[in-house]
């Protein structure tokens, strides 16, 4: 079903999930209002701040294909083929994502890919409106209050119904507390990170591996690069907020050297302006944020971290943010009635937001403790075995969850009985070639279904 023409919608937020749903909606026949409280990236340069560059997997791609948006997206990502790891004694080692260059992920520029998108918003129809911040909402009267935080000025705005695309800090998030019990819960990780950069060598060439997500284990802690079209990469590092070692416990850049020198001694020769990086970028925070409900009946709806911010260990945050997009955008069409399509999409989604999010959190032990370790480099080896023996029934959570698009829930339900079977299967096991494989064959069979 298309909308008639005088139906319209009213964004909030131009960012991710913000300028993708515009454009959507707007190719639909919607009449688009965004509001975004920044400046028009286009025009001022992008005030970023947050991380530089994203994965992008297949959940995001194909919502990117349907916007039309996938060859231009694509022509400035750099392909990822794996995981890099970095171990503390040296040396490095590619752990593939998939089982060739058709399962990859890819690394993409954060700003361009908001610019790309707001261009595609723009040529659909949509109108977008910066320098307006989401202020405050009489839901009775429907209306909206925005202000322009550089010279204060206000404009009020009549909506039929505002969809909430503006992010952890949501405002308009904010606006419905008082309105509807949420049930919002905001579960902090205790970590927060800081971006570095790893520019071009000598001859203007990448300095490590490019086609590869690099990590450097170190048990409570982790650095991560992906890497740019420009031949840089941007490096990020988790550690704890406090305790020891922790952001509290670098203080100046002298700590700050020493730990770099002591625990990522392969990176830090990497980051020539190490000192001007840790000085000038931010520690920011990470979280899990939770609601039990994401609308107000038809009057407004929340998507994308606005809804459920998750900690980034799983690289799928935007890519659960445009999933979401094409939902909504497919119930608002299905359904005439703005609180049936809301309840519909919430309904949808809110299961499979939570398990994005527990796995995300479970990827962040996964990644800064286990990727080096013995135990779990064998249950991997003899998961691609089963991958291999049991097509289409056993397939890892990894290849689920980033080269599918078969619901979160349904990753998460099926990792757990695979997890339970590969643990199982090697208890005591030194390599795949001890594993009783007619046992596990068995287990496969008896426990998982095929999928779809
Ligand atoms: P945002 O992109 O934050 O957009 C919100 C927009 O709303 C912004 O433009 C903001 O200015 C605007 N806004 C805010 N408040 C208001 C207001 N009151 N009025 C008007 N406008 C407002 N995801 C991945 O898929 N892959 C990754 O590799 C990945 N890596 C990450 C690494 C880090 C360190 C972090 C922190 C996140 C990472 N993510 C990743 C997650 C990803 O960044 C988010 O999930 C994604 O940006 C969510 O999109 P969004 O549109 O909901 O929010
Ligand atoms: C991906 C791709 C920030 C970030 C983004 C990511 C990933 C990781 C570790 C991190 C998960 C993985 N991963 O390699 O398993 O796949 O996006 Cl820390």
């Amino acid at each position: 079903m298309n909308p008639s023409p005088e139906r319209s919608l009213t964004l909030v937020g131009a960012g991710l999930a913000g300028a993708l749903l515009a454009t959507l909606l707007a190719r639909r026949g919607w009449s688009v209002d965004v509001f975004e409280k920044r400046p028009d990236p286009r025009s001022r340069g992008y005030e970023g701040g947050r991380s530089i560059n994203l994965a992008l997997a297949e959940r995001g791609l194909n919502a990117l294909r349907l916007a039309g948006l996938q060859d231009a997206v694509m022509a400035q990502a750099v392909m990822m083929r794996g995981r890099m790891v970095h171990p503390p004694g040296g040396g490095q080692q590619l752990q593939r994502y998939g089982r060739d260059d058709s399962e990859v992920i890819w690394s993409v520029h954060r700003g361009r890919l908001n610019i790309a998108m707001l261009d595609a918003a723009e040529a659909a129809g949509a109108r977008l409106h910066f320098n307006r911040r989401l202020d405050g909402v009489d839901f009775d009267a429907r209306r909206a209050r925005f202000v322009n935080d550089h010279d204060r000025d206000a404009h009020v705005q009549d909506f039929e119904a505002l969809l909430g695309c503006d992010g952890a800090g949501s405002g308009l998030r904010e606006a419905m507390r008082p309105r509807v019990d949420l049930g919002e819960r905001f579960e902090p990780l205790g970590h927060g990170y800081k971006e570095l950069e790893i520019p071009p060598d000598a001859s203007g060439g990448f300095r490590i591996e490019p086609h590869a997500l690099h990590i450097w284990p170190r048990g409570g802690y982790m650095c991560i690069a992906l890497p740019n079209t420009e031949q840089t990469f941007t490096v990020t590092l988790f550690l704890p907020m406090r305790g020891d070692p922790s952001f509290a416990t670098l203080p100046d850049l002298a700590a700050a050297r020493d730990f770099f020198a002591r625990d990522f001694a392969d990176a830090l020769p990497l980051v020539p302006d190490f000192d001007a990086d840790w000085t000038n970028n931010p520690v920011s925070g990470l979280g899990t944020l939770s609601l039990q409900r994401w609308h107000l009946d038809g009057r407004a709806v929340l998507l994308g971290d606005a809804a459920h911010a998750m900690v980034p260990f799983h690289g799928q945050g935007m890519n659960c943010a445009f999933e979401d997009c094409v939902a909504l955008d497919r119930h608002l069409a299905a359904s005439p009635d703005f609180a049936a399509a809301f309840a519909a999409f919430e309904a949808e989604r809110r299961p499979n937001a939570d398990a994005i999010q527990a796995m995300a959190l479970e990827n962040y032990v996964e990644m800064r403790d286990r990727v080096d370790d013995a135990d779990w480099l064998l249950q991997r080896a003899l998961e691609r075995v089963l991958a291999e023996r049991h097509p289409g029934r056993f397939v890892p959570r990894y290849s689920m969850v980033s080269f599918l698009r078969v619901p979160y829930a349904t990753a998460f339900a099926r990792g757990k009985v695979q997890r339970a079977i590969l643990v199982q299967a090697t208890q005591g096991k030194a390599g795949v070639e001890e594993v009783d494989l007619a046992a596990a064959d068995a287990q496969v069979l008896a426990q998982l279904d095929p999928l779809e």
